[in-house]
């Protein structure tokens, strides 16, 4: 077991909460969130009894991807405020003893940071090699089709090479046109992030969620060179064995702990964003002996439901492979290592409306979704909004969406024809990233208790009933019962350090496992569905004691048998067989 009660660093029994400034509280009525919106609910973060803010980028940027895109790591968007107001969330934060981790976006810059403005400005420009630059492909002339590099796909569609007519060359963006990638074979751009996040942690933050941490390393040949990958869609290729998981990433992750966090490591969390990551990579991340990082976000179980199409050709979960992935890596990061756990986040469809039901079992469903999630051995993360149950917004138009991946998706669908623009709708009313992105319903008003302004993003029209005031005012509701679920973290050994044990892998409508701990042992169950499932237990569960549940009448084992209500989800505690004469 890697840590014990005694030396289990805190974030074991930790819970963090996540805010996406532009969609969190608007305090200027400008229709995006901002920081003086954060201290407007603080009160809210610490009822609810998190233990960490995980803050979105709320640096200077162009806003091309939404922050994700910086200007300038070491200020603030005036969109969302100062520094100066973030030292006040921070100094109000800790005063409420809730930690500050800041996200690190440092695969990519924006391309009006000016360190790419250098880099673009000649080739012979010192900082030319902070970025991916690179001729035209041998034979083919600049700028025409084909002629990129190499065939890498972007994951925001069409190419992840931008000519540029000044230089005569190529960038890399992995991302958008406007976030080219930074160049880490080149030993001054790794001193230069080292040096801006030991400027972060000086400021007072405990710890980064490092975005798609593990592309930061590509696999370049000793002569520069870069080599396609396997064609997808028409000329373009997916390029991801190529940069991700590349051949330097654990010498550049060991590098920055020794640079950043070797000297004041305790009280921080490192959590890396690892797109592509197996098990195994997730044990070579989080081995506390490797001294890399603390715990990953791993995609395997946010991808089940992409149909032949992709992300935008949604396709019915089976609960089996949801089961297989989630028990993977909770077996795989048994003995070393740690699991970071999110249903939600920004880049995710509300899981409620993708999982659960969130209409007629709303309540539910969120309550089983979060039990289950929250009951797995690691540490949970909850996305703004979730703890209220909030579901999709069910958009409707193409003129609805913002979010470039999205837009860009469309473009590209479009171009190639072989999606009906019906079939393209129903894949982004279901998957878009704007579905996370609309603003906090923090009560019934027109705009939710937003802003007094137009919101950035419409409200999600259910504000009027699913709201934080609502939630707040019944005993029964999602808030509540997140509330009671980072209780039982904090209180209870076997919920943090437990070893876990996966039951009924093959049923395809009820997730069971157990939690075991110095002879204490839990039972959880939860039923994806909106049909009664009875399935059978141990007889030793027979008359547990329930922990928590979602129902007026939680379900409780007899004769080795339990019967589930729809969409419950009910935590056991065995009891100790002295006390059953047993
Ligand atoms: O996301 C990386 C990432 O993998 C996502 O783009 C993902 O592929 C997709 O959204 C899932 O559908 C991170 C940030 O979380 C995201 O918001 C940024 O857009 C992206 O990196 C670039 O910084």
């Amino acid at each position: 077991m890697t840590f014990t009660v005694d030396d289990a660093p805190w974030w074991t029994g930790a819970v963090v909460y996540q805010i996406y400034p532009r969609s969190f509280q608007d305090s200027d009525g400008d229709g995006v969130g901002d920081l003086r919106g954060v201290l407007q609910r603080v009160d809210h973060l610490v009822d609810l009894g998190v233990d960490a803010v995980w803050f979105s980028p709320v640096y200077r940027s162009p806003q091309d991807d939404n922050g994700y895109d910086i200007s300038d790591y070491q200020d603030v968007d005036p969109l969302f405020g100062t520094l100066a107001d973030l030292d006040e969330v921070v100094a109000a934060l800790h005063a409420r003893g809730i930690k500050v981790v800041m996200d690190l976006v440092v695969n990519h810059t924006s391309d009006e940071h000016p360190w790419f403005v250098e880099s673009r400005s000649s080739t012979d420009n010192p900082k030319r090699d902070w970025y991916w630059w690179r001729p035209a492909r041998p034979g083919m002339a600049p700028a025409t089709p084909g002629a990129e590099p190499t065939n890498w796909a972007s994951f925001f569609s069409g190419p992840a090479w931008e000519y540029d007519e000044a230089t005569g060359e190529y960038y890399l963006h992995l991302f958008s046109r406007k976030q080219p990638d930074l160049n880490w074979e080149n030993p001054q751009v790794r001193e230069a992030v080292y040096a801006m996040m030991r400027w972060w942690l000086d400021r007072g933050v405990d710890g980064f969620r490092m975005d798609v941490i593990n592309l930061i390393s590509k696999n370049v040949a000793p002569d520069g060179s870069l080599v396609d990958g396997p064609v997808t869609t028409g000329a373009l290729g997916d390029g991801s064995a190529q940069y991700m998981h590349g051949p330097r990433l654990h010498e550049y992750l060991q590098e920055m702990h020794r640079e950043v966090f070797d000297g004041r490591r305790d009280g921080l969390l490192l959590v890396g964003e690892t797109p592509g990551a197996t098990v195994d990579d997730g044990v070579l991340f989080t081995d506390p002996q490797r001294r890399e990082l603390d715990m990953v976000f791993t995609f395997e179980h946010v991808g089940l439901d992409h149909g032949p199409g992709g992300k935008y050709d949604p396709a019915p979960l089976d609960l089996r492979d949801l089961k297989a992935v989630l028990g993977r890596w909770q077996a795989g990061l048994a003995e070393r290592g740690w699991n970071a756990l999110y249903w939600d986040n920004h880049d995710q469809p509300r899981i409620v409306s993708r999982f659960g039901d969130d209409g007629e079992y709303r309540r539910e469903s969120a309550t089983m979704l979060a039990t289950v999630l929250h009951l797995h051995r690691g540490t949970p993360y909850v996305y703004q909004g979730e703890e209220l149950g909030m579901t999709n917004a069910h958009l409707r138009s193409f003129d609805d969406y913002r979010d470039i991946e999205a837009l860009r998706y469309v473009e590209e669908a479009r171009a190639l024809g072989h999606v009906s623009d019906d079939r393209i709708l129903t894949g982004l009313a279901a998957m878009s990233r704007d579905n996370a992105r609309t603003p906090v319903q923090w009560d019934a008003s027109p705009n939710a208790g937003f802003t007094t302004g137009e919101p950035w993003l419409p409200v999600n029209p259910n504000h009027r009933h699913v709201n934080a005031e609502a939630e707040r005012a019944d005993p029964s509701s999602v808030y509540h019962h997140y509330r009671r679920l980072i209780a039982l973290r904090h209180d209870d050994p076997t919920v943090r350090l437990g070893d876990f044990t996966m039951l009924l892998p093959d049923h395809p409508h009820v997730y069971a496992f157990t939690r075991e701990l110095d002879g204490d042992a839990l039972l959880v169950l939860g039923n994806f569905s909106g049909d009664e499932q009875q399935v059978d237990v141990d007889a030793t569960w027979d008359g547990a004691d329930v922990v928590i549940g979602n129902v007026d009448d939680p379900a409780v084992p007899h004769g080795g048998r339990v019967r589930l209500a729809p969409w419950e989800g009910v935590v056991l505690r065995r009891v100790a067989a002295a006390a059953t004469g047993g």
